[in-house]
């Protein structure tokens, strides 16, 4: 079975990650995994800290020789800020004296920090923001890229688009998902429409002339799916509600949609549904309203799941606010922060989205080794065919 765990602060030397259960023998090359922590410092929107970090990741368990061995893989990711924040973040008691910041006392609303500090007891807000902070999705896209690797091992490619920031939306009807795939790569937001994308760029100048922030939607796709990840038989156990989740625990994720998701609701029931055809010795469809998805089950069509973003919490613009510790009133207004990170946040679903395609997988086809899974993988496929 697959889980992971991420661990580190915003501030801190590093982020750290570690992923259990991908089988043995999986080809794994550190430069996959350093091209989606590159892919998620891109987007047009982000703010100082951009410049300042070069994620790169560096594995130090599980893999050896390009191969990984079937033990947890452990990824390294250093935070070059941290240089500029060694004594606020020195983990020895000396360093609450020295810490040239003093501590945070004015929380931020939309932010973990009035409900974190409340909850774990602490005058200094910085010991929630720290971890609260969306610096941590690094050692998310890290864990996802592996997953991705072992997906592709099964034909399975995950990859995001942009379709919304502030009231912009894409229309990318009549696309192929490889040319949505290929424009978005190249687009500076991420986004499959040429024209939507540059209206986007301004709505974000126009954010930051403002002192204000945007949110917007991404979806992620996965390619080719087997039918039958996830199952209907335990709340638990359904793929859709666990892809659900992992979209949700995104920083600032605040709607997730599968398939038609919300529009669905909208139609009649003939308009919402993915009638049932056998064409060259399959079952398929024809549409893809259930987004790759029914009874919390892969049906074999695309699994597509899209992700809302509120404007980020952090603004130039102040907003009302109560010091935790004098309870003065004052207005919440900060320094350096990022304007719309929409962009980056679809190559963080991209990981999560992965993992939890992953996990499925894993949990279907076990194995220890690849060469086990792919066994059973193709077992499988020749038992839906046969049928
Ligand atoms: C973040 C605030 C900003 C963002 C950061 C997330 O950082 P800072 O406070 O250091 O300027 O740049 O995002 C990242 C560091 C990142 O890698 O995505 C926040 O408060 O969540």
């Amino acid at each position: 079975m697959l889980r992971y765990l991420t661990a580190g602060e915003s501030h801190g030397p590093m982020l750290t990650a570690i992923l259990e259960g991908i089988p043995a023998n999986l080809p794994l090359a550190v430069e996959e995994i350093t091209l989606d922590l590159a892919r998620r410092q891109q987007g047009y929107g982000r703010g100082g800290r951009m410049r300042i970090e070069k994620d790169e990741a560096n594995i130090v368990g599980g893999v050896r020789h390009g191969l990984t061995m079937g033990g947890p893989i452990a990824i390294l990711i250093a935070n070059r800020d941290w240089e500029n924040w060694k004594l606020t973040m020195d983990p020895t008691p000396t360093g609450r004296e020295a810490d040239p910041k003093g501590p945070v006392t004015r929380p931020r609303p939309g932010h973990a920090d009035l409900a974190g500090a409340l909850k774990y007891g602490q005058q200094d807000i910085r010991n929630v923001l720290e971890r609260a902070s969306a610096r941590e999705t690094t050692a998310r896209v890290a864990v996802g890229a592996v997953c991705k690797r072992l997906l592709l091992q099964f034909g399975v490619e995950v990859f995001s688009h942009v379709v919304g920031i502030g009231t912009v939306v894409a229309k990318t009807d009549g696309l192929s998902f490889a040319e949505i795939r290929e424009r978005a790569e190249v687009s500076p937001v991420r986004c499959a429409d040429q024209q939507a994308g540059e209206a986007m760029m301004r709505k974000i100048d126009e954010a930051r002339s403002k002192g204000t922030s945007l949110g917007g939607v991404f979806e992620v796709v996965a390619l080719n799916p087997p039918v039958g990840l996830g199952s209907y038989v335990h709340w638990d156990c359904k793929l859709d509600g666990r892809l659900a989740q992992a979209v949700m625990s995104i920083q600032a994720i605040k709607g997730v949609e599968i398939g038609m998701g919300f529009e669905g609701a909208r139609c009649f029931g003939s308009e919402a549904h993915d009638e049932i055809f056998y064409e060259d010795g399959r079952f398929m469809r024809r549409t893809n309203r259930a987004g790759g998805l029914e009874g919390g089950m892969s049906n074999g069509e695309p699994i597509l799941v899209r992700g809302a973003m509120k404007p980020i919490a952090t603004q130039y613009a102040p907003m009302a606010s109560v010091d935790l510790c004098t309870k003065e009133p004052f207005k919440a207004s900060i320094e350096r922060s990022d304007i719309c990170a929409v962009p980056a946040a679809g190559v963080i679903g991209e990981a999560v989205v992965a993992y939890e395609i992953a996990r499925a997988f894993t949990e279907k086809f076990g194995g220890d080794s690849l060469e086990e899974m792919t066994r059973n993988y193709q077992g499988y496929l020749t038992s839906v065919r046969e049928r």
